[in-house]
């Protein structure tokens, strides 16, 4: 019998109507063992560790990455597998920042949730709790075929740093443009060995340290300049910045000049698009040819989840900007692809 670890962190999956307010609050663990009947018929043996609070994900926080890794850390070596039980609106950060946390990872961790609590009728959240199951226990020769993290939503497996919550009205909520999908769950599951992490013969290591000094310049025809030199001059060690198509921005004087003072002040600065799907070439057109000659980073065809939570991981781990520039460029856990 296999052992499965299901950590309850809360989100739309176990949340009840609340009368007074005619808003959806969260709910115990409880509500969805009693929705979800075929869980005792399940071959597995499964052990709940329910947060408290439970949360709706709009609260997620960088101490409770902390407290869920620490959680599968503890109970690595007993477990076949871990599904994480997350709301939906922060899902893609919390997988991705647990990517980066649980280095060669070889077992499954799975985050799952649903758009409609389990309690209704039309619920997406029993066959996302069952599947999500069945993936964290699935084995081949006696090794897990999942050695990541992944986000189960809508019969597919996305990789966790590579998809980002796209749509808040459909079941498919979930999308991973710019990596195939994992595990597509039809009448079969198929898993798409190619494209999984395999990890083999990694140590498996748990990073504790998160440094969220991190802002985000979002660009848009108009921005200003003072709008601009606050975010660059804020206390941040690193700037997100989302720059158009490819990865330009304006070539106004103005705003390369500020550009080249921040990176002179120590700063990182890492272009990733607003365009969900591609990736980050710079030099490919002139507008960008003056962000890669002057030092700006390539995110490539990170997301912005991603991003966020692989500064905070690698700033965490270290003190020297030059060593954080050096990694966020590279790939740690398959979150992106150097294509140019
Ligand atoms: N607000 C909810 C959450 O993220 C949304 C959901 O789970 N579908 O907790």
């Amino acid at each position: 019998m296999k052992n499965i670890f299901v950590i309850y962190t809360g989100g739309t999956i176990g949340m009840v109507m609340d009368e007074k307010t005619d808003s959806f609050v969260p709910f115990d663990f409880d509500l969805i063992s009693k929705n979800v009947p075929e869980l005792n018929r399940l071959n597995y043996k499964l052990t709940v560790s329910s947060f408290t609070p439970i949360i709706d994900s709009s609260n997620m926080t960088p101490a409770i990455w902390l407290k869920m890794a620490e959680i599968i850390k503890e109970n690595y070596e007993d477990h076949d597998g871990f599904v994480i039980l997350h709301g939906s609106d922060t899902m893609a950060f919390s997988a991705s920042a647990l990517s980066f946390m649980l280095e060669g990872l070889q077992k499954p961790v799975i985050f799952s949730g649903s758009q409609l609590p389990i309690g209704s009728i039309r619920t997406d959240a029993r066959e996302n709790l069952i599947t999500a199951l069945e993936i964290a226990s699935a084995k081949k020769k006696n090794r897990s075929l999942v050695h990541e993290v992944g986000i189960f939503f809508d019969s597919q497996l996305y990789r966790g740093n590579r998809s980002f919550k796209y749509n808040s009205a459909k079941f498919q909520a979930f999308r991973s443009p710019n990596y195939p999908v994992l595990v597509e769950a039809g009448v079969h599951l198929r898993y798409n060995e190619a494209a999984l992490e395999d990890n083999s013969g990694k140590e498996f290591i748990l990073h504790t340290q998160l440094d969220n000094s991190i802002s985000v310049l979002k660009l848009y025809p108009g921005i200003n300049q003072k709008v601009v030199k606050s975010i660059l001059e804020s206390d941040a060690r690193s700037i997100i910045m989302e720059t158009f198509g490819s990865g330009n921005t304006t070539t106004d004087t103005w705003f390369l000049d500020m550009l080249r003072d921040a990176l002179k002040n120590g700063k990182n600065i890492l272009n990733i698009s607003q365009c969900r799907v591609g990736s980050v070439e710079l030099g490919r057109y002139e507008t960008s040819k003056w962000l890669k000659d002057m030092g700006v980073l390539s995110g490539y065809d990170m997301t912005f989840e991603a991003a966020v939570t692989k500064l905070m991981h690698l700033q965490g781990r270290y003190e020297s900007q030059a060593e954080v520039a050096h990694w966020a460029e590279i790939s740690m856990r398959g979150e992106l692809t150097k294509t140019f």
